[in-house]
């Protein structure tokens, strides 16, 4: 049965197509303005890199290994929200009503080498927006690629 969750996909047909043209997202916390996040200030922040990342399509295949690279999302978030704003979980809805959630956990400074990414680059070219630009990456992600969102438009912080 499908509960409707688009947070929570069981399965799904990857939609091939972008909803828009506009790769800026929205970063919403609560009790703080909302923060539009540009590809400029993408490439400005501290970078990350993951190599080794397949998307695992249940339709299509696997394809893959990229080397996906951008900005962490923990490091983006402690970047941008003022002091004193927490959260517990992270939604990160697409412009097509995809997503997914992460937990803060997910998030925690150094947990791993290979942390969640919000990607702009793919084996050291500019993803582009066909390519799902800005695209969300959990590289821990190896079934269905049910988190691995493509044209992120925003990140809702909940307590
Ligand atoms: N925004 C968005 N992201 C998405 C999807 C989608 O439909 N919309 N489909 C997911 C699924 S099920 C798959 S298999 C992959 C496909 O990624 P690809 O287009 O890079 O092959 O994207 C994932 N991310
Ligand atoms: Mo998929």
């Amino acid at each position: 049965m499908d509960d409707h969750d688009p947070l929570r996909p069981h399965r799904h047909d990857p939609n091939p197509e972008a909803p828009h043209d506009d790769p800026t997202f929205l970063v919403i916390a609560p009790g703080a303005a909302p923060i539009r996040v540009t590809t400029d200030m993408l490439r400005r922040l501290p970078r990350s890199s993951v190599p080794e990342c397949t998307i695992v399509s249940t339709g299509h295949g696997t394809s893959g290994p990229f080397t996906f690279a951008g900005v962490a999302l923990g490091d983006l978030l402690r970047r941008l929200l003022p002091a004193g704003v927490s959260w517990s979980e992270v939604e990160v809805h697409s412009a097509d009503a995809f997503g997914t959630r992460v937990a803060a956990d997910e998030l925690r400074p150094g947990a791993t080498d290979r942390p969640i990414l919000l990607a702009d680059e793919r084996d050291g070219r500019p993803l582009d927006r066909a390519g799902g630009l800005v695209r969300l990456i959990v590289p821990s992600e190896t079934d269905d690629a049910l988190r691995q969102v493509k044209w992120v438009a925003e990140v809702r912080l909940r307590r």
